[in-house]
């Protein structure tokens, strides 16, 4: 057997250690998030820290709020979001969009519905290593149609992160990290290698799956599963309707987490530190100080 990365071979496929069902909760003005990693149950999965599943219909969103020392993947699945900074980096993403921000030192942003109707979509939180917590920000955007994607053998993949059944993302992931959308037709079988020494979790958007062992209980929408030790990941659509799931992995930090809201540090020093820095306007949070968004202009919050 070939010893190298895109071996396709799983050797230990990977059991489902946890599982999780995400239930709707407030966030934001007037937003529904479904949160599975983040909640109290399951505060950090190394190095991910939180995955909202979120919906905003009619006037709801995430107006003005800042981030420090880690990344947001925003990924719509639904709907449109316009996001706007205080940089002057503005733009809206769609349906199978994707955005992905370095927040590193400092971003102040809105994250608001762009169209009527209903807007949803993914959103994941990636922690930095301390050593890149205070980078400058930056975006990598990709529009659907840019999206690696293939078919093959009844399994349909987008490939956000990493590489999948051949192909590979240009998303280049500071902390590294795979994400993969698959679509599974009835009776598919998916074998998909992942790094040894990475977590990994499934979350479940359309139809019902079977994980890790072919004799499970199918798993169906809004449940996270944390996957446990093994060289891969085994999948079986034993249904009559298509199955749509993410597969997420990541490579620990193995560092201590100290969270305050958006801001995630290593040490309450530095959590004290970036809230003085955001009341005051420095270390990255110098253009805060004059800016609102355009959607929150003429809103009280
Ligand atoms: C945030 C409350 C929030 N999940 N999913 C507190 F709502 C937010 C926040 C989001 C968010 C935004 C989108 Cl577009 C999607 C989300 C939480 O903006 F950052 C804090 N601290
Ligand atoms: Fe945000």
């Amino acid at each position: 057997m070939p010893d190298q990365d895109i071996c396709s071979y799983i050797n230990e496929p990977r059991p489902v250690a946890r599982k999780f069902l995400a239930r709707p909760q407030h966030e934001g003005v007037g937003a529904v998030v479904r949160r599975s990693i983040g909640r109290f149950e399951l505060k950090y999965f190394d190095p991910f820290l939180v995955l909202d599943e979120f919906s905003a219909t009619g006037p709801a969103g995430f107006p003005d709020h800042p981030h420090r020392g880690f990344e947001t993947v925003t990924y719509m699945l639904q709907g449109a979001l316009t996001h706007e900074d205080f940089e002057g980096h503005k733009g809206t993403i769609e349906a199978g969009d994707l955005q992905w921000m370095t927040a590193g030192r400092g971003i102040v942003h809105s994250e608001m519905p762009a169209t009527q109707g209903t807007q949803r979509g993914l959103q994941l939180w990636i922690n930095l290593a301390s050593k890149n917590k205070m980078i400058e920000p930056r975006y990598q955007e990709m529009l659907s149609k840019d999206i690696a994607e293939t078919i093959v053998d009844g399994i349909k993949v987008r490939v956000i992160a990493g590489e999948a059944l051949g192909i590979k993302s240009p998303i280049y992931t500071r902390t590294p990290t795979m994400y993969l959308d698959f679509s599974l037709k009835p009776g598919a079988h998916l074998q998909q290698p992942i790094p040894k020494s990475w977590n990994a979790f499934v979350y479940i958007l359309e139809g019902e799956g079977v994980f890790g062992n072919k004799k499970s209980q199918p798993v169906t929408p809004h449940h996270i599963l944390l996957l446990g030790c093994g060289d891969g990941l085994e999948a079986w659509n034993k249904s009559s309707k298509v199955l749509r799931f993410i597969l997420v992995g990541g490579e620990p930090l193995g560092e201590p987490v100290v969270q305050f809201g958006p801001f995630v540090m290593n040490t309450q020093e530095e959590i004290d530190q970036t809230i003085d820095d955001f009341e005051n306007y420095t270390n990255g949070f110098e253009k805060a100080r004059h800016w609102r968004s355009e959607s929150a202009v003429g809103l009280d919050f």
